[in-house]
C-alpha cells in the first residue's frame, strides 16, 4: 500500500515516472548510483544498462530525484556519450557535486582509440543538460570511477581508480587540478586482505566514495571482485592514512558488481547500491536500490542487507558469470 500511495501521489505531482520500494527505478535497468542532496531534494545520478546486455552496454547517464525517498521523479538523460566528442564508449560510474553555483559530473568513458579517461560535465541545474566542461579528459590514466569531495577548508579532491586508488587536489574551478595524481598505498592494514590473489593483495577493487562525518574521513568502496561486496576504511585526513574497517554490504544476488553511495537526508542516513533484482536482471542488467541505516554509536557503519520491496533479496539467482 505504501508503494501504491507513493506512485499515485508522485504521478499526481510530476509528469514523469516515479516509483517506491527497491529497486528505486523499475522501468529501466540502472547502475552505479551517486546520490547528491541539494536544496532539500535528493538527486540520484546513475548509469543505464541497456536491455538484454551481455556485457557493459552503457551509452548514457540518467537523473532521478525525490523529496521523500519514496516518490522518485525521472529527469531523463541529461548527459550521454555524445556530450564528450572525444569519447566513444563506456558511460560508466560517475559522481556529481555542487559547487560555484554549478553542478560537476565526473564520469569515466573510453577515449576514441584509447583507454579509459575521466571527463567532466557541467550544468547550471542538477538535472542538466550537462555539457563537456573541458573538451578533453580531466584525467587520463586508464582507470575509472571518479568521486569528488570538498573538505571543510574548501580544498576539493578527486578520487578514482581500478586497480589502483588515486587522488588529486582539484582547483576551486573543479575542472583543473594542482600537482600530479597520487597513488594511495593499498596496504592490507588500510584496505583489508584479499584471499588468493598475490597480484592484488587488498580488498579494494573500485568505486571509492569519500566523505567526512564527525571529523572522521570515510572511504566506502567495492571490494574483492568478483562478486564484489562493499567495504570501508577510515582516516584522520582526506589523503589517509587509511585503516580498514570491514564489510558494509556482503555479496548478495545476481550482479557481480556493486557500487556504493552514501548521503544523509532529513535526519536519516542512506546507503545506495545496485544489484540484479529486476526481472531479467544480472551482472549487466542492474538496478539501483537504497537502504536506510543508523551509524553505530562509535561511528562505525552497520552491516547492511539488500532488500527488494518489503523483503530481503535472498531469493535471487546466485551469482553466475
Ligand atoms: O558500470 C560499469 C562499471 O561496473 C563501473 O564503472 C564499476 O563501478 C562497476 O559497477
Amino acid at each position: 500500500l505504501a508503494a501504491a500511495v507513493g506512485i499515485i501521489s508522485a504521478l499526481a505531482l510530476f509528469p514523469a515516472t516515479a516509483e517506491a520500494d527497491n529497486p528505486i527505478v523499475q522501468h529501466i535497468y540502472t547502475a552505479d548510483p551517486a546520490p547528491m542532496v541539494h536544496n532539500g531534494r535528493v538527486y540520484l545520478y546513475t548509469g543505464h544498462d541497456e536491455d538484454g546486455s551481455t556485457t557493459f552496454t552503457m551509452r548514457e547517464w540518467r537523473v532521478f530525484s525525490s523529496a521523500d525517498m519514496v516518490n522518485w521523479t525521472d529527469h531523463g538523460v541529461p548527459m550521454n556519450l555524445g556530450t564528450f566528442a572525444w569519447a566513444d564508449a563506456n558511460a560508466w560510474a560517475g559522481h556529481t557535486i555542487a559547487r560555484n553555483g554549478k553542478f560537476y559530473w565526473y564520469v569515466p568513458v573510453r577515449r576514441r582509440g584509447g583507454g579509459m579517461a575521466i571527463g567532466v560535465g557541467v550544468s547550471d541545474s542538477p538535472t542538466g543538460p550537462f555539457r563537456d566542461a573541458l573538451g578533453r579528459p580531466l584525467v587520463e590514466n586508464g582507470e575509472i570511477d571518479p568521486h569528488a569531495f570538498v573538505d571543510d577548508d574548501g580544498q576539493a579532491y578527486l578520487y578514482w581508480g581500478n586497480p589502483n586508488l588515486w587522488y588529486v587536489r582539484l582547483n576551486a574551478d573543479m575542472i583543473s587540478f594542482s600537482g600530479s595524481p597520487t597513488r594511495i598505498p593499498l596496504t592490507t592494514a588500510g584496505f583489508g586482505t584479499r584471499p588468493g590473489n598475490p597480484d592484488r593483495p587488498t580488498l579494494y577493487e573500485e568505486a571509492p566514495w569519500v566523505y567526512k562525518r564527525n571529523g572522521l574521513y570515510y572511504n566506502v568502496y567495492a571490494a574483492q571482485c568478483c562478486s564484489e561486496h562493499i567495504a570501508y576504511s577510515t582516516a584522520p585526513g582526506p589523503t589517509g592514512p587509511w585503516t580498514y574497517r570491514g564489510t558494509v554490504m556482503p555479496t548478495q544476488g545476481s550482479s557481480f558488481t556493486n557500487h556504493p553511495g552514501i548521503v544523509d537526508y532529513k535526519g536519516g542516513s542512506y546507503f545506495f547500491y545496485h544489484n540484479g533484482a529486476l526481472p531479467g536482471g544480472g551482472g549487466y542488467t542492474r538496478s539501483v536500490a537504497v537502504e536506510k541505516f543508523t551509524y553505530n554509536a562509535d561511528g562505525t557503519i552497520p552491516r547492511l542487507t539488500m532488500t527488494a520491496g518489503p523483503g530481503p533479496v535472498d531469493t535471487l539467482d546466485p551469482y553466475v558469470r
